[in-house]
């Protein structure tokens, strides 16, 4: 069985040379397995291969959560994660997006590029309005944050989710329009980023079968444990065929998580039970909440360890914001020059 992946299974796009990593998550919630399978995995492994900035996006947070406690814990917690999970700040940079204020000052540019009709198509906004979410102005115009996040460090590969793919089609788009609207075209300011999207953990599936989602009530946390985990993963939802009836893997939410743990070799034999009959779907629980627990277990102690200590979690993302806003600091003196936005300091 894997423990916690340092590499790959794909490679990286062949411009591996000039590439810059970046991606961010959202402080909103407790993290989980769909968050860690769908991207933050891919951010550790490529953190140590190419520059890379991630940032704890808690501006973006705002646009769903009002509660300072709370967001001041998420982003405690996430940053807690990354570092329990193998991030390691010599290697790279990890930082809150509002230590870099720079990026709603470019966000507030790209606004002047970008039709609202545009955004009003947006899934994930779209989405969160069926969900019964009253939209706010922040929500319409995540995405052009998004783009600014990006760009604003140079970014080239965006490791990400599936569930944000339109939205990186979205800073495409917007980099390629500023280029051709503000500057020569021989010289374009801004590279055009390529999303890295791992087909196999491209949409992690909640205890419920719809996409695994902080703000769903249907997630396995990554440091979840104990009952709580058991009584989780119990409730996976499956259907009804009886414990000795074959069943079809592929067809199965718990399978599906299954395979994010287990090398080919058990997955194989797992399946193999499955169509064989006589194996429960109590059974493959209780082999997904093992994997589980070996699998997150050391980096569950080392999250316990850090969010003991707030002061230096803090110290490893004021290092990082200090990086990440030298680096955006020089990139908006380009822009401000190539849109003609003056200033007198
Ligand atoms: N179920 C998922 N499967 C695969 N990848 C996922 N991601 C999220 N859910 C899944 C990826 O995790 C990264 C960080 O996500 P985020 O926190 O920035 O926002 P999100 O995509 O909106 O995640 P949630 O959990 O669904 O949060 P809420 O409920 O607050 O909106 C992203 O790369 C995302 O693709």
């Amino acid at each position: 069985m894997s423990t916690l992946a340092t590499t790959l299974e794909s490679p990286t796009p062949e411009s591996a040379a000039t590439t810059t990593v970046v991606s961010g998550v959202q402080p909103s919630g407790e993290l989980h397995i769909g968050n860690y399978f769908g991207a933050i995995r891919q951010h550790l492994a490529l953190h140590s291969q190419h520059p890379a900035y991630y940032f704890i996006v808690n501006y973006h947070a705002l646009t769903t959560l009002h509660d300072r406690e709370a967001l001041r814990q998420n982003t405690l917690h996430v940053a807690a994660a990354y570092l329990a999970l193998g991030f390691d700040p010599s290697k790279a940079h990890l930082f809150l997006q509002s230590d870099v204020p720079e990026v709603t000052e470019l966000a507030w540019i790209f606004y002047n590029l970008v039709p609202v009709s545009r955004l009003e198509l947006g899934v994930s906004y779209k989405e969160k309005i069926d969900r019964g979410l009253t939209p706010n102005a922040g929500l319409l115009n995540y995405p052009v944050l998004q783009a600014a996040d990006i760009l604003i460090y140079g970014g080239s590969l965006v490791p990400v989710g599936a569930d944000q793919r339109q939205h990186i089609e979205m800073t495409r788009d917007i980099a390629q329009r500023f280029n051709h609207t503000f500057c020569p075209e021989d010289d374009p300011l801004f590279p055009i980023p390529e999303p890295y999207i791992l087909d196999n953990v491209a949409i992690v599936p909640g205890l419920d079968g719809k996409k695994m989602s902080k703000s769903y009530g249907n997630t396995i946390g990554l440091f979840d444990e104990g009952k709580a985990l058991k009584k989780k993963v119990m409730s996976i939802v499956t259907d009804s065929t009886p414990l000795e009836a074959p069943k079809d893997p592929d067809e199965d939410n718990v399978f599906a998580l299954i395979t994010l743990f287990a090398d080919k070799a058990k997955q194989e034999e797992i399946a193999a039970a499955y169509r064989a009959g006589g194996y429960g779907y109590g059974h493959a629980k209780k082999a997904l909440l093992g994997m589980i627990n070996t699998y997150f277990g050391d980096a569950r102690e080392r999250y316990h360890d850090l969010m003991a200590r707030p002061d230096y979690i803090l110290d490893i993302l004021r290092e990082g914001g200090e990086n990440g806003r030298a680096q955006a600091q020089q990139f908006m003196e380009r822009v401000r020059e190539v849109t003609g936005l003056l200033t007198t300091y």
